[in-house]
């Protein structure tokens, strides 16, 4: 198992998001980061392989070109428009309105390029989602092609809600979505995403939803009830040529470990039917109990029993770092899911 950090993921520093018409402390703190590095750089589960920049080109590949462009100044803009600190978007193009011209007026443009309004724009924002982009294809870079093999990216801010051309949930690189997409180019035939975050991955289901040679997986809280609402259901499957490859797993707000696990089970043999070349997870640990903004209640048991699944597929595996906010509990789980992924769980562990 190779191990990569995001070593700026420090330049995003959120404050606030706004939560039910308050500004709240941010949810995505540099913590987090701190702590799931803090448990995995010395635990032997891995060799830390250093990230390296493949440039923008990846990243255009998966995301619009002005929708880069905008990401790489909107900070500055804001700035000498007098705004200070992070900034928000106010005005979305929602039904009825045009998302065809791209306003000139800042506030416009953020509306335009953004889903919600709890993804504070901070000054690092381009530059952490910039690297934590190239530490992801670093990762990729380090996997032997066609044999079981394992590495682990820690991103920060995450990635699986940031679509073609827009931020959100926290995400503003979908950095599963680069992966997936430069394995394809390198010359893999099929990428299979599995999406076990609690929120459901949009932005990845979106980017991939008219294509084969991507299939979506993705076990999450049911957007009836939970973020981000509007995409996640059970009877999105794709359309045209990506007809039958997605798969969305919608589980009730509080849906107990026993039924997660059997959902996995479900999205793993769709995964091993798909036959993939190569295995991206978007790995969000904000399924864990002690998660401070979801419902879901995985521990220790789980977290290893994740693990050791998908090292059961036997397949090149990249682990993308997505949610996961309970900033005491992150490392232990992270390090739980890897230790099974390397068969070295305390459960099993048949060593491999
Ligand atoms: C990648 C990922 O896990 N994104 C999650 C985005 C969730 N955004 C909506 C959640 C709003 C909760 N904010 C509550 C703060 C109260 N302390
Ligand atoms: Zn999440």
């Amino acid at each position: 198992m190779k191990l990569v950090h995001n070593d700026r993921h420090g330049a995003h520093v959120p404050q606030k998001e706004f939560f039910r018409g308050q500004l709240v402390d941010a949810v995505d703190r540099p913590q987090r980061a701190e702590q799931l590095w803090a448990a995995v750089r010395d635990s032997g589960v891995g060799q830390v392989v250093a990230a390296r920049d493949f440039g923008l080109a990846p990243l255009a590949r998966v995301h619009s070109g002005p929708y880069l462009q905008f990401l790489q100044g909107a900070h500055a803009e804001w700035l000498a428009l007098g705004g200070t600190g992070e900034a928000f978007p106010a005005v979305w193009p929602v039904r009825s309105l045009r998302s065809d011209v791209e306003p000139k007026n800042f506030s416009g443009r953020m509306g335009l390029y953004s889903m919600d309004n709890g993804t504070p724009l901070t000054a690092g924002a381009w530059a952490a989602a910039y690297w934590g982009a190239q530490a992801t294809l670093s990762g990729l870079d380090s996997l032997a092609a066609g044999k079981a093999d394992g590495a682990y990216v820690l991103t920060r801010p995450p990635g699986h809600h940031a679509g073609r051309d827009f931020f959100g949930g926290y995400c503003f690189v979908n950095h599963a979505a680069v992966a997936a997409q430069a394995a394809l180019d390198r010359g893999a035939a099929r990428v299979a995403v599995l999406d076990v975050d609690y929120h459901h991955g949009n932005g990845t289901q979106a980017i991939f939803y008219d294509r084969s040679d991507v299939l979506f997986v993705s076990l999450h809280g049911d957007p009836l009830t939970e973020y981000p609402f509007y995409l996640g259901h059970a009877d999105e499957r794709g359309e045209g040529a990506g007809l039958g490859y997605n798969l969305n797993l919608p589980l009730a707000a509080g849906t107990g470990n026993p039924a997660w696990l059997a959902a996995l089970e479900e999205g793993l043999a769709c995964v091993r039917s798909y036959a993939p070349d190569v295995l991206v997870v978007s790995l969000g640990l904000d399924t864990s109990a002690e998660d401070p903004i979801c419902s879901f209640s995985l521990g220790r048991p789980e977290f290893e029993e994740v693990g050791r699944r998908l090292a059961a597929l036997a397949l090149p595996t990249l682990l993308v770092q997505e949610g996961g906010y309970a900033v005491q509990a992150v490392g232990a789980h992270l390090l739980s899911v890897l230790r099974g992924f390397c068969g070295q769980g305390r459960q099993q562990g048949a060593p491999k």
